[in-house]
């Protein structure tokens, strides 16, 4: 079963990982430099059968992404969670407050120019992905911030259009001039894609990756754009290559790894797109459908912020 290659890495990470102290303090085993490859052919998705993985919310935040939008507050308004720690920790720490997250993201939708100000988690992916900002030269010498940046997205779609055979079909998240200003530096940071024989394959490099947590989103999320990518290029899904620099299991997820490692993969889970919108940028949640998913149940374990 495909799904026992992460299973491995599990075990691998838990078993023979270094144990490091992390960023965060929580502490973790590690491993340097994996590998996994999945095969997309025939909607095959790498979506984990040995918990249930809230695969929406992922294609949400993808989506979220591509609209450029690097605010929660779209996410909020969608019951999407995920970002709202960062906002939420800078605001109390700012205001002195100490509201807890519902309250905080209540604000969020009341208000606009309190979501403009505090929803806002510096330019992260979507800005990145979708305006990369550019400076153009002043005749005084000084370099401006043009209008508009540069749509990465956009112009992969072109080369893989118009250039399949480009060795240079990548587009990637770590602009390093704007590092200090995210709420989270980009995990997963690099895409490549590469067609031959009228597939589409693609590689992620995930410079970090929380297995127990992160990893089963990541996977979904590269895979469903790859997708979305290959239908907009009329080509056929090949393999999804996930690699990962630093590959972790918090300690603290430990009876993660022991539950999901005594279950067996079930079954193989399956992802259609319903729809061909007329371009990368016009995908909608409900264009996506999840089929042959029969998962075990979910396995909940806290969150390293
Ligand atoms: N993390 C992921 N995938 C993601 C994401 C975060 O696994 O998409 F945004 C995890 C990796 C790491 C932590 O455990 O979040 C980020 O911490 P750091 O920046 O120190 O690597």
């Amino acid at each position: 079963h495909p799904e026992q290659q992460y299973l491995d890495l599990l075990h691998r990470t838990w078993t023979t990982g270094d144990e490091r102290r992390d960023r965060t303090g929580v502490g973790t085993r590690s491993l340097f430099g994996a590998q996994l490859r999945f095969d997309l052919a025939g909607d095959a998705v790498p979506l984990l059968t040995t918990k249930r993985v809230a695969w929406k919310v992922a294609a949400r935040e993808l989506l979220w992404f591509l609209s450029g939008s690097t605010n929660i507050r779209p996410l909020v308004e969608q019951n999407v969670h995920i970002w709202t720690d960062w906002p939420l920790a800078r605001y109390n720490r700012d205001t002195g407050a100490n509201v807890d997250r519902a309250t905080f993201e209540a604000m969020i939708l009341a208000d606009d120019a309190f979501a403009a100000d505090y929803g806002d988690l510096g330019p992260v992916y979507g800005k990145q992905w979708v305006d990369w900002p550019v400076y153009e030269p002043q005749p005084d010498g000084r370099f401006v911030r043009a209008q508009t940046g540069i749509n990465q997205i956009a112009l992969l779609v072109e080369s893989l259009r118009h250039n399949p055979g480009s060795r240079r079909h990548i587009f990637t998240g770590w602009n390093v001039a704007e590092l200090d200003g995210m709420a989270l530096p980009p995990c997963h940071m690099t895409y490549q894609y590469h067609v031959a024989a009228g597939r589409l394959s693609g590689m992620l490099w995930q410079r970090s990756c929380d297995l127990g947590l992160g990893y089963a989103f990541n996977a979904f999320s590269a895979a469903l754009l790859l997708r979305m990518l290959a239908q907009q290029c009329d080509l056929e899904p090949g393999d999804l290559v996930w690699s990962a620099g630093d590959a972790h299991v918090y300690l603290n997820h430990e009876h993660l790894v022991t539950e999901q490692l005594s279950r067996v993969p079930t079954g193989t889970p399956k992802l259609r797109l319903l729809r061909k919108p007329a371009t990368i940028f016009d995908y909608r949640i409900d264009d996506f459908e999840v089929y042959d998913y029969a998962p075990m149940p979910g396995i909940s374990a806290p969150v390293a912020v």
